[in-house]
């Protein structure tokens, strides 16, 4: 799988040598094949990029890119993950107070409409929406005299998270490659020609939709500083620098106006960086000039080489911690925009591993160290009124993003989302006490980079107060995965406050005598009724039960709040149970209301939260709500978003349902769901079902749940033999696999944590308890575990 040299040069140089090279565009398939080889693990095409979901995204978690590899003209589009509208704001409502007890009785004697009026008029957010993710804006770039290009290549090599840009002009091999380098805090781009004309002219300039001044510093750096937008009355508070910083071999450096012209040059090195002067939700402290102007000082301490090499040493051995093999066919050769196009009709299991570790790819390149977490479009976006403002909506969306973490190995990932939620755990507290007059702390369906908790955009999407804990569970979830004790402690509070909220606000049905939500809805989808707002829907009681109990089981590891831990028992033992409807579904709320809802094709599958993210549901433990779920499943039908297919999906691997599982990615995969960069269409693009769809590759070969590691659950028939390296199971477990005809071959084993799991395939199982550090294979041989030979 390995090519011989995987530094851009050395595969350019393998690639593109030669004659043959040159005449790429021409050859027909066979031959393009075999000019291909080395590019399984890269995204590429014959043509530049003419629109946005078909540039090819770079960052380092904090700034991103998206590069369009133009020949006469060149275009980085450029984010900073700070950069919000807006300013500071506290959207608590101080009216919901008052009101909530009177929409409390309305719910429940089932005046919905009522409900949702009194909501919209009290209970809402001041402003109803959020602040949106703005862009910064575009590097453009432009070559005088470059024409009649050929053999043109663009290409994202995932392993070096580099984007490069190859063609001729008469026999000269013209290159540029971009990359953003997490250890030096730049984004790098290079441009370069060979022998005979070995030269380059670029013409550079910054541009903005944004309030802004361009200008030239030192001859040499473009400067770009601004303010960012008023939103819903809320002032702009965010002030951005963008710098980028020209370096070039020989030749001459002209600026003119608010541009740099570069004339001649051997090379050109531009060294770009962003930055704003957010420090946090209530900090706007930094200084973007000076940032730039450091970062600028010590990346320009090293040259182009020394830069890559930095920057492929941090990210390449972190990609390659779980590697995915499901077999190659002929269709791997063809251009990826192609590959996309076939997928429906043609073998290309390929796709699905370059699909996978495109997924790992862009969750390490927008969520890292103290940049924001991912948002709904990771870190790229070019607008600045972008679809549900760019922001985090926490209905399904963010945690989303978060499936891949823990299951394929990327844990520093997690890092930013933790920092979000202990801010919203701050801001959220005042929402609780202000609003609910609860302890803890509460998030509803969004938050933004001011971290406001408030429920939004109407009563009918916004009043359910469910995000935190949900946010909450993720986390314990990647404790689960790494069994690390100092981050359970980290989590703890965040746990303990989520409950807290509960214990306080949860109010008893007067029916059924259960304690449940209210008011409250299941995300986003109507009742029968004429609105969505209800008390007590499924997700909620299944959220609360993981809530309450793994809040509880934490107290337990550490010890502490013995107490509480008495108070969760008693509430969690009086949460309503899920249902089975008339139709043999499981039930979306307390009442039997599926079949008559008006959108029974919904996207969201909200109740089915217990069968996925969640384990209250499973084959092994409950199977006739696993029926019932399944039902469920059929009668929404498999149509839907992005995220709603990639979720669907994860549904029907749990149910190892792999057949069913596969003709899923087949939708997702198709260009109506999958853009030519393979962002996820959600028109126009959500990263969310790049995400979902990663995570549930991993689910379909792996599941592990309550000490069970279930190998290959799910294997559609299309992945008939493979293999699959660093697979992270829950209780600390690294997992590598092997399967060949549609049956295991073999298994290693690490435990990270000492944990004992019994390893389930095809009916049988086999204990394991491995120390600390231990490892152990196996091998699946006429039909049992065997001891490994070797
Ligand atoms: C939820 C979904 C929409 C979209 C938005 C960002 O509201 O129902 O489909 O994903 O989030």
């Amino acid at each position: 799988m390995t090519p011989p040299d995987e530094s851009p040069i050395g595969r350019r140089q393998v690639l593109l040598g030669g004659v043959a090279a040159a005449i790429a565009p021409l050859l027909p398939p066979p031959l393009i094949a075999k000019e291909m080889q080395g590019r399984e693990n890269s995204l590429w095409y014959t043509r530049p990029a003419d629109e946005w979901v078909q540039a090819l995204p770079i960052g380092n978690g904090r700034m991103g890119a998206m590069v369009f590899g133009g020949i006469s003209s060149e275009r980085l589009q450029l984010n900073e993950d700070s950069f919000f509208s807006g300013g500071p704001y506290n959207p608590v409502n101080p009216q919901a107070r008052e009101a909530l007890p009177r929409i409390r009785e309305l719910v429940f004697a089932g005046k919905y409409a009522e409900a949702q009026a009194l909501i919209e008029a009290s209970v809402m957010a001041r402003p109803l929406r959020q602040m949106s993710y703005q862009t910064v804006g575009d590097l453009m770039l432009t070559f005088p005299g470059l024409e009649n290009a050929s053999g043109y290549v663009r290409e994202l090599h995932l392993p070096t998270a580099t984007a490069d840009t190859r063609f001729f002009i008469d026999s000269s091999l013209v290159t540029r490659t971009a990359f953003a380098s997490a250890v030096d805090q730049v984004i790098v781009l290079r441009l370069a020609a060979s022998a005979p004309r070995a030269r380059v002219n670029v013409s550079m300039t910054l541009r903005t939709p944004q309030h802004a001044l361009t200008s030239v510093e030192n001859g040499d750096t473009l400067v770009m500083a601004g303010e960012g937008p008023a939103d819903q009355g809320i002032p702009g508070a965010i002030r951005f620098e963008a710098r980028a910083q020209v370096i070039a071999k020989g030749g001459q450096l002209r600026a003119s106006g608010a541009g740099i012209y570069a004339q001649d040059a051997g090379e050109v090195l531009v060294l770009i960086s962003l930055a704003t002067n957010y420090l946090g939700p209530v900090d706007l402290g930094a200084d973007p000039a000076q940032l730039n102007r450091d970062r600028l000082a010590q990346a320009a301490r090293f040259d182009f080489d020394t830069l890559l090499k930095r920057h492929v040493e941090d990210f390449k051995p972190r990609l390659a911690r779980v590697e995915l093999d499901l077999g190659t066919t002929e269709a791997a050769a063809l251009p990826t925009d192609e590959r996309i196009r076939r997928f429906a009709m043609t073998s290309d299991p390929a796709l699905t591993a370059l699909y996978f570790q495109y997924g790992r790819y862009l969750l390490l390149s927008c969520s890292r160290g103290n940049s924001q977490p991912a948002n709904l479009q990771g870190l790229w976006n070019e607008r600045t009124d972008p679809p549900w403002g760019s922001k985090w909506t926490i209905n399904i969306n963010t945690q989303m993003n978060y499936w891949p973490a823990g299951p394929t190995a990327l844990f520093e990932c997690v890092q930013p989302l933790l920092r979000m939620t202990q801010e919203l755990a701050q801001s959220g507290s005042r929402v609780a006490r202000d609003m609910y007059g609860a302890r803890g702390w509460v998030a509803h369906h969004n938050t933004d980079l001011w971290r406001a908790a408030a429920p939004i955009d109407g009563a009918f999407w916004g009043m359910w107060q469910m995000g935190g804990a949900w946010l909450s569970l993720a986390l314990w979830d990647h404790w689960d995965y790494t069994r690390d004790p100092a981050f359970l402690a980290t989590i703890y509070p965040l746990l303990k406050g989520a409950a807290e909220f509960f214990v306080d606000t949860l109010v008893e049905h007067p029916r059924e005598k259960l304690l449940v939500t209210n008011p409250s809805l299941s995300p986003e989808n109507s009742h029968p009724f004429g609105s969505s707002i209800c008390a007590g829907p499924a997700m909620d009681s299944q959220i609360l039960r993981d809530l309450f109990s793994k809040t509880a089981e934490a107290a337990k590891i550490l010890g502490l709040d013995a107490g509480f831990r008495q108070d969760l028992a008693g509430v969690l033992n009086r949460l309503p149970k899920d249902r089975i409807g008339k139709a043999g579904q499981l039930q979306e709320w307390m009442d039997d209301w599926d079949m008559d809802a008006p959108e029974i094709n919904h996207r969201h599958i909200s109740h089915l939260w217990a069968l996925h993210p969640s384990d209250q549901i499973n084959l092994e433990d409950t199977p006739a709500l696993a029926a019932a779920a399944r039902r469920t499943l059929e009668i929404r039908g498999d149509e839907s978003t992005g995220w709603g297919i990639a979720w669907r999906l994860n549904f029907w691997a749990r149910l190892g349902a792999g057949d069913r599982a596969f003709h899923l990615l087949q939708l997702l995969l198709s260009p109506q769901r999958s853009y030519p960069n393979l962002f996820d269409a959600h028109p126009p693009f959500q990263i969310d079902g790049n995400f979902g769809a990663t995570a549930a590759i991993a689910e379909i070969l792996l599941q592990s749940h309550r000490g069970r590691l279930k190998l290959l659950p799910a294997l559609p028939r299309a992945w008939a033999s493979g293999s699959v390296r660093g697979l992270r199971a829950r209780g600390g477990f690294e997992v590598d696999l092997a399967w060949s005809g549609g049956v295991l071959t073999s298994v290693r084993l690490v435990s990270h944590a000492g944990e004992r799991a019994t390893l389930l395939y095809a009916g049988k199982s086999m204990p394991t308890a491995l120390g600390r550090g231990e490892r152990q294979s196996l091998e699946w041989r006429d039909g049992s575990f065997r001891r490994d030979r070797t």
